[in-house]
């Protein structure tokens, strides 16, 4: 019956190292910007705002905006406000796609970044430089400033980390290879 025991124990251990150490459900996410993802507006914003599924860390939230070159727009340093963070936009936006990208820290510590576009589309205002991008079909642009949901939210950190769950398969298998050193031992007399 000790043989049973043995198994058992490493049977159990190896299910308990292999589970995950921490559930990957408590990440922060973007749920909703101004201007919205993909929005085509008619005037140029001033500031941008993010919303997230979590009370934001002051200290470690990025909001960074750029332009259709990737060069950085500058922008006022985020102000957070529970779940919120906005950063003003310093000149006035000229024609063209805008990129937000945003990194912010969820409540177990892991961060969370991710992007997403805008367009500005001023009638009035001249386009801007390299700014090429085939819109001329729908030029009865409707301006979107409205907050609604944004799908494309990165997460860095999925699951356990990697090392974690290296040592602990290495460990399981340890048990494993003990557990049927032992078994063996007992049936050869
Ligand atoms: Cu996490």
């Amino acid at each position: 019956m000790r043989t049973r025991a043995v198994a058992a124990l490493a049977a159990a251990l190896t299910a308990l190292l292999l589970a995950p150490a921490t559930p990957a459900a408590a990440h922060n996410a973007l749920q909703s910007a101004t201007p919205a993802q993909d929005a085509r507006l008619t005037t140029a914003p001033t500031s941008v705002t993010l919303r997230f599924l979590q009370r934001l860390n002051p200290e470690f939230t990025t909001i960074v905006l750029s332009d259709a070159d990737r060069r950085k727009v500058a922008t006022g340093a985020p102000a957070v406000d529970g779940t919120a963070g906005t950063v003003t936009v310093d000149r006035p936006l000229a024609n063209g796609t805008y990129t937000v990208a945003y990194r912010v820290v969820s409540a177990d510590g892991h961060p969370v970044q991710g992007s997403y576009r805008f367009t500005v589309a001023d009638p009035a205002a001249p386009t801007a430089s390299t700014a090429a991008e085939p819109t001329a079909a729908g030029a009865s642009a409707d301006a979107d400033g409205a907050a609604s949901p944004v799908s494309a939210a990165g997460d860095l950190d999925d699951g356990p980390p990697v090392a974690l769950v290296a040592g602990g398969l290495v460990a399981a298998l340890a048990v494993a290879g003990a557990a049927l050193l032992l078994l063996r031992r007992r049936r050869v007399p």
